[in-house]
Parts: C-alpha cells; structure tokens; sequence
C-alpha cells in the first residue's frame, strides 16, 4: 500500500512529497522545508512512518531544505544529486539510480535545466513523477541563474518527462497559482512553453526575456543548501519547548499529555476554557484550574502571567487547541493543549475536583 501525501509551503510556495510504503511503514521526503520540520515529523508519526530519506530535487534559491535537520531528528539519510555542488550529503544519485523506501522505489532521472543538478524522480510503476523546477504545470522553472539553460532544459523535458507514460501523473516543486498536480499528457498537449508544435528555439526565445527578480531568500538559501540545510551557528530558532515534554500535532499544536501534566501542576497555569456548567458539571475539573471561558479568553489574558507556562484545557481538547492560538496570537510564547481534554484526564485517572466520582 503507497502512501502519498502532498504538503505546501506557503511562504515559498514550495510542494515536499511524502512517500511511504504503509506494510513496511518506511518512507521518504522529497524535498522537505527547513521550517516545516515539525509538520512533517507530527505526520510521520501520527502515520506510523519511519523516514529513511530526505532526497533533493536540486539545490533550491528560494527556501532552505530541512533535510539536515530531519536527519538529526529522524535519523534520516541524506541523497542529493551528484552533480549538484551540496556538501554533506550520505547518498550522491546520478541518472538511473533508484532510492528505496520499503519494497517501493524511486528512480533518479537526470533533467537539467533550471540548474545543472536537477533530477526528477519517477515512481518504480511510473504512475508518478516528481519534476522538481524543471516542468511546472504550464509552465517550467527558470534558466537565468545557477547554471540554468533553456536548450538543456527543452531536452530534459522532452528526453526524461514526456516520455513517460500519458497517464503519468506530475507533481512540480512549487507552484504559484494554487495548481497541484497534472500529467504527461496534459503538459505535453497543453504547456504553454513546452508543448504542442513548440520548438527548442522557441522556448530559448521565452526563457530569455522573462525578466523575473531574484527570489528574495536566494543569498541566504543557495549557501545553506549547498550544505543541505546546516545551520551556521547555534540551533536555536529550530529548539523545542523546554519547559516540558510537549508532542507537536500535525494540526500544528503542541499538546502535553496527561500524566506529564498531573507531576508539574505547581509550575504552570492551567486555563479551564469550559463555560461555568461545565466548570462546575459532572467531569469536574483539575485543582488549580482557572475558569476562562474561549469567547471571553482574549480580553482576559492580562489576568495570565506571561512568564509562567499556561496549559489549556476542555471536554476534549478542540476548544482548548483553539485557546492555544489564541493565546499565542495574545503573545504568549509556552503554551501547550492539554491532549484529550478531561475526557482523557478523567480515563488516565489524574486527580480531579468536583464532579461525579
Ligand atoms: N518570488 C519568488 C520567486 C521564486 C522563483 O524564482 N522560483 C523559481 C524556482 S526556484 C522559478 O523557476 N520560478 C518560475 C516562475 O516564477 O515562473 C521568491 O522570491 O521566492
Ligand atoms: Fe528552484
């Protein structure tokens, strides 16, 4: 069983691609962000998957990959292309190798272009492709800086991507109009630079008077991907929580469970987001716990100290997750949901005051 995930960057507009074979439960990462991390590891968790790649269509100008850092907290390996430049890498992949996750595969296909490095990945039963910037939907990556050529980039498409099945299926790097995926036989119909009657001198002629700016974050990016996504310097910005155990949801929400919870009760401030009833009702409550209500809690934070760590609770858990942002929007930076609400609590058997015994 293939399990297929497509994620989205939205400050890059960046696509990673998710692969896994859910018998085995080993899977890989294509093209991670460094700043969705988290995101990716929660989903990998929550779906039982083990990574055991990160692979890398090309060295990216526009975001920096998070595949050094998936490494260091999912024990991952590292593949990139031979013939991209990156240092640091634990796999170099020239066309034709195959990267294996599970009793499924992928194969590297060599599409230069929009960067000498460029591969594409394909599906071991070609139902999928993964193009990288080298053919988006309708359109293709740019050629004008990091030793881009139209004329290698008219070849790959046509030598390495429409070649493959019609009914292939195509899933780009990024895209900057909301499009997801298109197929073989789409592109080679209907892309406005590559398709149809379009010759390689007349995609070399569009190429060169596209006139796009620089990605904003190419001085910073090139540098870091070159070696796949090390920080210089000290890891703050990408530490986690130390004012308790917490687990990171893919919902994006940290949660702190029960019983982590019930040994630290005198060290962080428990916000009940419940209404009175329920306050005062048959689940009870956690001693300590401070009634505020969700649709009054923005007005009331100053009532919290900011210093102090605050977890929220309700029924279930939905309610407070929602307290979470909200609180975070109020500038509160240790913040944590209490997972399972009092339902989990109560079933975990933490202490409890009022309600039915
Ligand atoms: N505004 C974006 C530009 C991103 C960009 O130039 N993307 C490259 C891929 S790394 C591309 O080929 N874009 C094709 C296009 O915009 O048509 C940014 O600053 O990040
Ligand atoms: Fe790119």
């Amino acid at each position: 069983m293939l399990v297929f995930r497509q994620l989205f960057d939205p400050s890059s507009s960046t696509y990673t691609y998710l692969l896994g074979d859910g018998t085995r439960k080993e899977a890989l990462l294509i093209d991670p962000v460094f700043e969705q991390v988290r995101r990716d590891e929660a989903l990998l968790h929550e779906l039982g998957l083990q990574l055991r790649w990160t692979l890398e269509t090309h060295v990216h100008a526009d975001h920096i990959t998070g595949a050094w850092l998936l490494r260091r907290r999912c024990g991952s390996q590292i593949a990139v292309s031979a013939a991209g430049g990156a240092a640091g890498a634990d796999r170099y992949l020239a066309d034709g190798d195959s990267v294996a996750f599970g009793k499924r595969s992928l194969e590297a296909r060599a599409t230069p272009g929009h960067t000498d490095g460029c591969l594409t990945y394909v599906l071991d039963d070609q139902t999928r492709a993964f193009t990288g910037d080298c053919l988006l939907i309708r359109g293709s990556g740019r050629t004008d800086f990091q030793q881009g050529s139209a004329k290698a980039l008219y070849a790959s498409v046509h030598r390495q991507i429409f070649t493959l099945p019609a009914a292939c299926l195509l899933y780009p790097g990024h895209d900057y109009n909301g499009l997801t995926v298109t197929s073989v036989d789409e592109e080679r119909r209907f892309n406005p630079r590559l398709g149809g009657e379009i010759g390689e001198g007349d995609f070399v002629g569009t190429m060169d008077h596209l006139g796009l700016p620089h990605p904003r974050q190419m001085d910073i990016a090139v540098p870091a991907n070159l070696r796949c996504g090390q920080p210089e310097g000290d890891l703050a910005a990408s530490a986690d929580p130390d004012w308790a155990p917490l687990n990171y949801t893919f919902g994006g929400l940290w949660e702190i469970r029960p019983h982590t919870l019930a040994e630290m009760l005198d060290k962080v401030q428990i916000v009940d987001v419940r209404e009175p009833h329920e306050y005062t009702g048959a689940l009870g409550r956690i001693p300590g716990a401070r009634l505020m209500p969700l649709a009054g809690l923005g007005a009331g934070v100053e009532q919290l100290d900011r210093e102090r760590p605050v977890v929220t609770v309700c029924r279930s858990g939905a309610r407070s997750g929602r307290a979470v942002v909200v609180l975070q929007k109020a500038g509160f930076g240790k913040v944590a949901n209490l997972a399972g609400g009092m339902l989990l609590w109560r079933a975990e058997g933490c202490i409890v005051e009022g309600g039915a015994q």
